[in-house]
């Protein structure tokens, strides 16, 4: 291995060591813009952690971090309900596995693509090294489209998905979950086909189960009501709490609805909700009651819980949910969703803080504007951690045939992501950007990472 001599690595480590690094991985991944923009996220903060720890060049971390360490891809043919042959594309990046088995979500939705799969995974090691548990990063998924499939046709689908992906699972190994179009009807299917081929009970392999069999109480809940906590903990440094705010949330799915949950719980008014036809604004404060029963029956679109709540709400189709006044923001839906414009509306609107629940939802243009108008930028990889954290808290159960109450699982939850913030917020004074979770975020996962990879030599 060639690398720089210690005593070159100097202050502007940034652009000499780190913009040649990331035009080689341009170079190398073409077309994958969303994991160029993980990257380039990640890299741009570690500048001041390579000055000093001139051993992590050496080493070459960030080109071996930057390469997963390995990427599946295959083919997932199966059949609708009129007997018509489908072929999709299935997916498993198992990017490290420094900290412990690969764990990550499945993502089912057409654009999943590659580069998509390669961002969440990139992104996911950081998360899950914050949350100070044993689980390395990955993630998987599918272009599978599960929109207005019957579910004997989600069942094929999964069952094929698992068919092929069962041999490179384990709970030692690799270990899914769910993220966009996977919950527990898709984990329930995909689990019952790996016990099926495997002839193993092995509760571990997957998390996010149904309670009765293996799953964990308050995962469901876990990353909405983590992302609202780490909001709490980032207000309470500013001497403010929840009680009275006007948060807006974006997205109607698993994690839009627990942090809509938990921001009421603690005395928010959550006045949206969205999907990919438009949103709802409710200024009276969104009926989780109702958003959850039309989530649940028929197809589920917020254009209908705007026509069952009546006058109170209303529903706007095609247009985003920022241009709505609030003093919190929840991006709760996809990558990409909050674009430089609509962040220059939140600050004009008075925002105060920002904390993302779904991965990479605030474009960097956007970033900029937030954190330059002084708001509390929390990053998806502090903010929705509480999700694969409380997997590894069912991975925990199920390795000592355990369960544990909501109220203790909870609590667990409420740790994890005190500690999360406590160790962004400290690392980010420590390296001189008090403030900054972006930058805190990305040190401290990198450090907790780049430390094992040393420690295990050159793999
Ligand atoms: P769900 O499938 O339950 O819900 C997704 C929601 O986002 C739906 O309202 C959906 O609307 C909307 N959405 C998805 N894609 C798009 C798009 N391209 N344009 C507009 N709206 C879209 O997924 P989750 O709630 O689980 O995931 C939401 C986000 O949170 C994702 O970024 C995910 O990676 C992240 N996340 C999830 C975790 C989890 O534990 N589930 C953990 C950590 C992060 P529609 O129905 O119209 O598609
Ligand atoms: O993005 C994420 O952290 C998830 N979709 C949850 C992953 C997990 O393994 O629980």
């Amino acid at each position: 291995m060639t690398a720089e001599p210690h005593t070159q690595v100097h202050h502007d480590s940034r652009s000499r060591v780190i913009e040649p690094l990331y035009a080689e991985i341009l170079r190398r991944n073409r077309g994958e813009t969303e994991f160029h923009q993980a990257v380039r996220e990640v890299l741009e903060t570690l500048g001041p952690v390579l000055a000093k720890r001139p051993e992590f060049v050496d080493a070459r971390i960030i080109e071996r971090i930057c390469e997963p360490e390995r990427q599946l891809i295959f083919r997932v043919p199966w059949s609708d309900d009129s007997g018509d042959i489908h072929v999709n594309r299935g997916f498993r990046v198992e990017f490290n596995s420094s900290l412990g088995p690969y764990k990550g979500g499945l993502r089912f939705h057409p654009s999943v693509n590659l580069g998509i799969v390669k961002f969440l995974g990139f992104e996911q090691i950081f998360k899950n090294a914050l949350t100070g548990m044993p689980i390395g990063g990955g993630k998987g998924g599918s272009d599978f489209d599960p929109k207005n499939r019957s579910d004997a046709e989600i069942m094929r689908f999964c069952q094929s998905f698992m068919t092929e992906l069962h041999r490179h699972l384990g709970e030692y190994t690799d270990v899914p979950a769910g993220d966009i179009g996977v919950g527990g009807r898709e984990i329930g299917y995909l689990f019952g086909q790996y016990k099926r081929i495997t002839n193993r009970y092995e509760s571990g392999v997957l998390t996010g189960k149904g309670l009765g069999w293996g799953g964990s109480q308050a995962r469901t809940e876990a990353t909405g009501y983590g992302c609202v906590l780490f909001t709490a903990e980032m207000l309470r440094t500013r001497g403010e709490d929840l009680d009275g705010q006007r948060v807006a949330v974006s997205g109607s799915g698993n994690v839009a609805i627990y942090a809509t949950e938990k921001a009421q719980q603690l005395g928010a008014t959550v006045v949206t909700c969205s999907d990919s036809d438009g949103y709802v604004v409710d200024d009276k404060g969104i009926d989780l009651d109702l958003l959850k029963e039309v989530k649940e029956s028929g197809r589920g679109r917020v254009s209908e819980y705007a026509q069952r709540r009546g006058g109170a709400s209303r529903f706007v189709p095609g247009r985003g949910v920022w241009e709505v006044p609030c003093d919190v923001a929840l991006p709760c839906a996809t990558q990409n969703e909050i674009t430089g414009d609509d962040a220059i509306t939140l600050v004009r609107n008075g925002v105060k803080a920002v904390a993302e629940g779904a991965n990479m939802p605030t474009m960097p243009e956007a970033v900029r504007v937030l954190q330059e108008a002084g708001v509390a930028f929390a990053p998806g990889k502090a903010a929705n951690a509480g999700g694969v954290a409380t997997s590894a808290l069912e991975m925990q159960q199920n390795a000592s045939r355990d369960s544990w109450s909501f109220g203790y699982t909870e609590e667990r939850l409420a740790d994890i992501m005190r500690y999360i913030h406590h160790s962004c917020h400290t690392t980010a004074e420590r390296y001189g950007s008090p403030g900054n979770y972006v930058v805190g975020a990305n040190i401290a996962g990198f450090e907790v990472v780049a430390d094992a990879m040393l420690a295990q030599g050159l793999i």
